[in-house]
């Protein structure tokens, strides 16, 4: 359920921006007005609004019959496909909560989304040159509360997700207020925290961005990023797409050679990009021979945008720039399409919502003048107010009056526009994958040969950030290509693999002898760069 105090749930419903809409009630709606325009593209495959809609109906079906029952929570892993769709739509419809797994990830983090949200189900598509039957095997020793496998594609041992239909004894729509799925955080301390987000709120997010962003039925949304990321997922990406009755394309990759011929066929209006494959794409764009004149808006976030970046988008891709400024946790800022320039290319954008209520406040929780640096603090209608099962997470994450603490620090501007300035915390913002430093740290201990390791962000041309490993290493012998051999053995995503590493005899300490880990990194970051510390960014 909810965990907004019945005050502002109250207030939120009669404003109008929690309507009692459900996803299944949604897909439904547009499966009935326009049975027959496409939805989901996906590689010469083109499911319709009907299509979908009797494919989610089937599976949810399917998926009872396994015997999963309403409120069980389920860990889903694909690419960019369309079976993404089919089966969340499935569990939507089945009362089922999915926990979104990023397909890069690996055994420890499906692990510890499946421990956490207690899964009674693993499902998984046959696909990205990566092998998720091996990685299920390993997955139900792990994870206690799991009674099934679904394998899109070649199943073998396991259920086979075509063979997941049935018909019929589907339970009524869900209780709009209820958890519809939960989310992972890029959060900063250990592994990533659960984020349980209503029908309710995240319905409003994405309405009100289709109409920020101008996403109509006409809109042809390219989903270049990870499909279950919650920026390509929401702002407005490919759930607020399917609400309007647009048309959502799916992209196996990224890069230009790749998405480029699909802009230039399906006619794609509106994507959204991280930084670093803006630049990719800017780059590329001047020499293609594919006609991108359709692409409108190009919306880049997940990680801050250089102003320098920003001025280049329109000379190079002939579209409108739109910075997005979010989290997994809700706050959502747009540039919007008709602001000045100097706005869209130096800030991250202003809320979503009239009523996001968004506090800067200097260390000590006091609010600082517009123009200063400081910590974001938000709360609002479609910001959570509360992990799933994390009390010690919640007490560092929010403030008693419920505002979350997003970690970030920004300058507020006039008209409410912000800026980004860089992070409290310590994880490290990759090309928008969000690394947990104590995360990593945990892994490369565990190595019988390291003694003690501490990750740093290095700025980084390409990436934004990159990570570097400072490892004291118990044995003189071990080798920067053992370190990192490890680290793949211990399953984690690839990109959590640091990019560099460096032996240390010991860390530097201060006279006392004691550092927080939180100080060590700076100083092995400061030391690293020779002395040039960065700004807070
Ligand atoms: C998005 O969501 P998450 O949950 O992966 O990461 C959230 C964090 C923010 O707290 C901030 O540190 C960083 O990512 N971030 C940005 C940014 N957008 C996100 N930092 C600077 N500039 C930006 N434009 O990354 C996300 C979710 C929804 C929409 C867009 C991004």
């Amino acid at each position: 359920m909810q965990t907004w105090p019945e005050e502002f749930a109250a207030r939120y419903r009669a404003k109008g921006y929690w309507r009692g809409e459900t996803f299944p009630a949604v897909l439904r709606r547009q499966a009935e007005a326009r049975p027959d325009a496409v939805a989901v593209v996906d590689e010469g495959q083109r499911w319709t609004y009907g299509e979908l809609h009797r494919r989610a109906e089937a599976h949810a079906a399917g998926f009872l019959a396994l015997g999963l029952k309403p409120g069980e929570r389920v860990v889903v892993q694909f690419a960019n496909v369309a079976d993404f769709f089919s089966v969340v739509f499935g569990l939507f419809r089945a009362g089922l909560v999915p926990v979104y797994a990023l397909a890069a990830h690996r055994l420890a983090e499906v692990a510890h989304l499946a421990r956490r949200s207690q899964a009674a189900a693993y499902m998984a598509g046959d696909h990205a040159g990566f092998d998720y039957r091996a990685l299920a095997r390993a997955l139900k020793a792990e994870a206690p509360t799991l009674r099934h496998v679904v394998i899109g594609g070649d199943a073998q041992e396991f259920t086979a997700l075509e063979a997941c239909v049935g018909e019929g004894g589907l339970p009524g729509d869900p209780d709009p207020s209820a958890v519809a799925f939960l989310q992972i955080s890029g959060g900063s301390t250990g592994l990533p925290k659960l984020i349980p987000r209503t029908h309710d709120d995240y319905i409003y997010s994405f309405r009100a961005s289709n109409g920020i962003c101008g996403v109509t039925q006409e809109t042809v949304y390219l989903v270049a990023l990870p499909v279950a990321h919650n920026f390509p997922m929401s702002s407005p990406g490919h759930m607020g797409t399917l609400y309007a009755g647009g048309r959502v394309v799916l992209a196996p990759a990224p890069s230009p050679e790749v998405a480029f011929p699909l802009i230039a066929q399906e006619k794609v209006t509106l994507t959204g990009l991280v930084p670093p494959l803006a630049l990719l794409w800017m780059q590329a764009a001047p020499g293609t021979p594919h006609d991108l004149s359709s692409l409108a808006v190009l919306q880049v976030g997940g990680a801050k945008f250089t102003p320098e970046a920003a001025r280049r988008v329109r000379p190079t891709l002939g579209c409108t720039l739109q910075q997005v400024f979010g989290m997994a946790e809700g706050l959502v800022n747009y540039t919007r399409l008709d602001d000045p320039g100097d706005i869209v290319i130096g800030t991250q954008g202003r809320p979503i919502s009239p009523d996001d209520e968004v506090l800067v406040v200097d260390d000590l929780g006091h609010p600082v003048p517009e123009g200063t640096a400081g910590h974001l603090l938000a709360r609002g209608a479609y910001t959570i107010r509360a992990y799933h099962d994390d009390p010690s997470a919640n007490a560092r994450s929010f403030t008693a009056d419920g505002f979350y603490r997003t970690g970030d620090i920004v300058r507020r501007l006039p008209g409410g526009y912000l800026e980004v300035r860089g992070r409290a915390g310590d994880h490290i913002n990759r090309a928008g994958e969000k690394i947990s430093a104590e995360e990593v740290e945990d892994h490369l201990i565990a190595h019988p040969a390291i003694f003690d390791a501490a990750i740093v962000s290095i700025p980084d041309p390409a990436l934004g950030e990159r990570t570097c490993a400072f490892v004291i290493p118990r044995v003189k012998t071990l080798k920067v290509s053992e370190v990192k051999a490890f680290m793949r053995r211990r399953g984690i995503a690839e990109f959590k693999v640091p990019d560099q590493v460096v032996f240390v005899d010991a860390f530097e300490t201060t006279a006392a002898g004691k550092v927080s880990r939180k100080e060590l990194r700076a100083r092995l970051r400061a030391g690293f760069l020779g002395g040039q510390e960065e700004t807070a960014s």
